[in-house]
């Protein structure tokens, strides 16, 4: 399929007329077809040879003659022309966070920077000072150190989707493997991968997998590899009586093992990645399964979420482990885009596809009117949109659709709407996206006055994070627990994979404190739905009930909560 291929060079289109200096507009027309493309299911040169490319979302004319030069030839003249009217490096220089076009054709053209590396290296010499102002060059070389360690760890879903090409691949081969590593503790970054199999043929078989770059080291037992995107993946082959031993080993986390192992130690026993066993009579006393082990330690079973040495040890020998949240649970997802903003489907769509995963209820949170690049909606158009839920409501029953905002908290902490508007909806989130540079004190006070508006439900992706981008906004986030437990309102977990935000630990503090929360995709197409998977994860990480997540209760129980 070409279409990852198509969606790239649309986004490529896009920075470049950003940066060559054709109107913003331009850009968006071309990152919006990118995204529809990128959530096709059908293989786009399918629909070029039907004549159909127009009838894909937000392509038109000029942009359907595109791709379709692109997929005959495997170029595109415009983009070649394109390309030269910008200086080399200027692409790159916009992917580091803090870089607009204006700035990157300036450090390229004026200051000879042609790429990251070279940015890297010029600000850490001091040479971009001049031309930067002290501040933005520290504040640019922040950016482009923090991008050098998020490349080095995926994010969870491009190593949940990485692990089941894997999987499947030694499953094709008739072989049974576990993940175990991070990845089963569901960390929301993940440095390398760790597989485990009790079958001789594992070790020599990971050499075939199809992504593999390089060997770095090969065994009967063990085998390491890099793939061809970076990431590095190892295979251990063990004996059946050992592989409970094995799989709690290298599951981890670390920390958590060296618990188990002192624990054992006060017995008079070893724990290693082969057996638990009696040091004086060297005797096996369990190895074959992580729940015997945990048993004989005197330990419940530990979901893998847990094992971080945050508590889960005691907990265990108390029989007092949460019952997790399970994805399952989930009864709706209360914060998505449509088209009415700048999501990729369409409001219907999004509704059918919702319902299709077995929702009873959704909530459109559409953008409010001031975030001006996410085309915000202003009242007279949530008015039509309204009346377009009303229909589908109609149509989709029981299932049903909220009328809903995500409305921005400007940089004085006020709405973009009236009270008596607000009214009209029946869930309202907040969200802090302008404006974040702001001190710790203005953030935290936006966040407080947003919480405290009488309309507003939920304060959506707190921090307004972005893993391997962005740190998270300083605000005092224990005050804003605090506050949303006085004010009864909600804080959330956003499953999009960037985001997933709250993190674990705030979201089990704001769980702690009695906060109720939310997991929802933040999904901007329908493919996105599936980040409450991601989002759930987080829940369990932070110890997470069905109780503790508002989306979890039926409709009913939902609006009148609401209310
Ligand atoms: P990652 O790959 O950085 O996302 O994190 P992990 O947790 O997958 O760590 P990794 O791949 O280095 O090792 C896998 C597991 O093996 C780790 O979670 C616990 C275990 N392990 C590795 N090194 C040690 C160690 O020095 N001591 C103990 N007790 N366990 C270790
Ligand atoms: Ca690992
Ligand atoms: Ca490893
Ligand atoms: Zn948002």
């Amino acid at each position: 399929m070409k279409n990852k291929d198509v969606a790239e060079l649309l986004e490529k289109l896009s920075l470049l007329s950003e940066a060559s200096g054709e109107d913003r507009f331009k850009a968006i027309a071309y990152r919006r077809p990118a995204n529809s493309i990128k959530n096709l299911s059908e293989d786009i040169d399918e629909i070029r040879k039907r004549g159909e490319l127009t009838q894909i979302q937000y392509v038109g004319e000029g942009i359907a003659k595109k791709i379709d030069e692109y997929l005959r030839t495997g170029k595109l003249e415009f983009l070649d022309r394109l390309e030269k009217k910008v200086p080399e490096g200027t692409v790159e220089l916009m992917e580091v966070s803090g870089i607009g076009p204006r700035t990157a054709y300036k450090l390229s053209k004026e200051y000879g920077v042609k790429s990251i590396a070279q940015l890297r290296a010029d600000l850490g010499a001091g040479k971009l000072t001049d031309a930067l102002g002290e501040t933005m060059a520290k504040r640019l070389l922040e950016s482009v150190e923090k991008m050098k360690t998020g490349q080095s760890r995926m994010l969870l879903v491009e190593a949940i989707y990485l692990s089941r090409d894997l999987v499947g691949y030694f499953t094709s081969h008739g072989l049974k493997v576990d993940v175990a590593g991070s990845l089963r503790r569901g960390r929301s970054t993940i440095g390398d991968l760790d597989i485990l199999c009790t079958d001789k043929e594992g070790a020599e078989l990971l050499v075939g997998f199809p992504g593999v770059d390089r060997v770095i080291e090969k065994g009967p037992t063990r085998t390491s590899v890099f793939l061809k995107n970076g990431v590095q993946v190892d295979v251990r082959v063990l004996g059946k009586e050992e592989y409970g031993a094995a799989l709690l080993y290298f599951t981890g986390s670390k920390e958590h093992n060296i618990v188990l192992r002192n624990l054992s130690i006060e017995k008079g026993w070893k724990l290693n990645e082969y057996e638990l066993s009696d040091v004086k009579t060297g005797k096996r006393i369990a190895g074959k399964t992580e729940t015997e082990i945990y048993q004989k330690l005197g330990l419940a079973y530990i979901p893998p979420e847990l094992r971080e040495d945050r508590g889960e040890i005691e907990a265990a020998r108390e029989g007092r482990l949460p019952d997790l949240i399970d994805v399952g649970d989930l009864r709706g997802d209360l914060q998505m885009h449509s088209t009415w903003s700048d999501g990729a489907d369409e409001l219907e769509r999004m509704a059918r596809a919702a319902k299709e995963r077995g929702y009873e209820y959704i909530a459109i949170t559409d953008h409010s009117f001031s975030v001006g690049i996410a085309n915000g909606l202003s009242e007279e158009r949530f008015k039509n949109q309204w009346k377009a839920i009303d229909e589908l409501n109609d149509e989709l029953k029981p299932f049903r659709i909220l009328k809903a905002v995500e409305a921005e908290v400007r940089s004085d902490g006020n709405l973009d709407y009236d009270r008596s508007f607000f009214e009209n909806f029946d869930f309202v989130g907040a969200s802090i996206h302008q404006a974040y540079r702001q001190s710790p004190e203005k953030l935290t006070a936006r966040a407080v006055k947003a919480l405290s508006h009488p309309s507003v439900d939920v304060l959506f992706h707190p921090t307004n994070r972005l893993i391997g981008k962005r740190d998270g906004n300083p605000i005092d986030l224990p005050k804003v627990i605090a506050t949303a437990r006085e004010n009864g309102k909600m804080l959330e977990i956003d499953g999009s994979p960037m985001r997933l935000d709250l993190d674990e630990v705030w979201a089990r503090k704001a769980m702690e404190e009695g906060v109720t929360l939310l997991i929802d995709s933040d999904a901007h197409s329908t493919g996105e739905l599936e980040n409450v998977e991601y989002g759930t994860i987080v829940g369990r990480r932070a110890w997470l009930e069905k109780k503790d997540v508002a989306n979890t209760m039926p409709l009913r129980g939902l609006l009148k909560k609401l209310s």
